[in-house]
């Protein structure tokens, strides 16, 4: 039997979504390839494959722009996981996630686990420091080979107005607070109409991070990944159950093997 581990066909899709400029490329970077670098605004959308243990999770970073409302919710069927990002120097991106993401997400599967994150902590908080290790590897549930993974880059374009700069050692007001986030999450499960009580707390699913300094970012994704696992083991077993060609595993509209593999 093949090796389906092996054939990188993602066992399930992690979404970014959020305004622009607040980071949502910056974090996947941070997270695949352990920089902060320059970025351009994002059009469309690109993948990153990530293997955790012996699965395959497909990260999709999304455009924030609003020229590009349309294609959020394409981006997010499917979707076991949603990261709901804004910048916490900047209340109207927290406001953004609730007007005009949050709708997108009605494709997504129906047990989409949701994560709420601040970023660029280290605007307003110089303690902020990097959290990962420091050889910049990610921790591997079973102990391998950490895999270095590609972009799959749908589009881009040229680099867009920076977010506000950051003089070294000015620190910034904090915008958008944690009472404010945890507040946003509960609307977030009301609007999913999911009982807080069964869901996961909201304590939990609140991130603030840095793309810059790496601050909390390997926790947000491997919290994620982990959260995710069930989500996968039952897919598979559906699938054994009742075998059927689902065009939606395929990776998406930039997965090459899915072109490869149709017949
Ligand atoms: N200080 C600081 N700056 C950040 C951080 N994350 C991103 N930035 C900066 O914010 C700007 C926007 O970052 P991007 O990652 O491109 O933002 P985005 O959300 O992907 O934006 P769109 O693709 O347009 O939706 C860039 O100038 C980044 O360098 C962070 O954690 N701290
Ligand atoms: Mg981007």
């Amino acid at each position: 039997m093949p090796d389906l581990s092996k054939m990188k066909k993602p066992d399930v899709k992690v979404v970014l979504l959020g305004d622009m400029n607040v980071g949502k490329t910056s974090l996947l970077h941070r997270y695949m390839e352990r920089k902060f670098k320059d970025t351009v605004s994002t059009v469309g959308g690109a993948f990153f494959l990530k293997q955790w243990g012996p699965y395959n999770i497909s990260i999709w970073d999304t455009a924030g722009r609003e020229q590009f409302h349309g294609l959020g919710s394409m981006y997010c069927r499917g979707a076991a996981a949603v990261i709901l990002t804004y910048d916490v120097t900047n209340w109207q991106s927290l406001a953004e996630i609730e007007e005009r993401f949050l709708s997108l997400t009605d494709t997504a599967n129906h047990d989409c686990i949701y994560a709420l994150v601040g970023n660029k902590a280290d605007l307003t908080d110089p303690k902020v420091h990097l959290s990962q290790d420091a050889d910049g590897q990610t921790k591997d549930p079973t102990g391998g080979d950490e895999e270095r993974t590609e972009p799959q880059v749908l589009s881009a374009v040229p680099t867009p107005p920076a977010s506000p700069t950051s003089f070294s050692g000015l620190v910034l007001h904090k915008q958008v607070t944690r009472d404010d986030a945890l507040s946003l999450y509960e609307r977030i499960l009301r609007y999913k109409g999911l009982d807080e009580k069964s869901s996961l707390p909201a304590d939990k699913m609140c991130f603030e991070t840095s793309a810059k300094t790496g601050y909390n970012v390997d926790v947000l994704f491997e919290t994620l990944f982990d959260l995710v696992l069930p989500s996968i083991l039952r897919k598979r077993h559906e699938n054994r159950e009742s075998p059927t060609v689902d065009l939606e595993d395929s990776g998406g509209v930039g997965s090459k093997r899915a072109r490869s593999s149709c017949c």
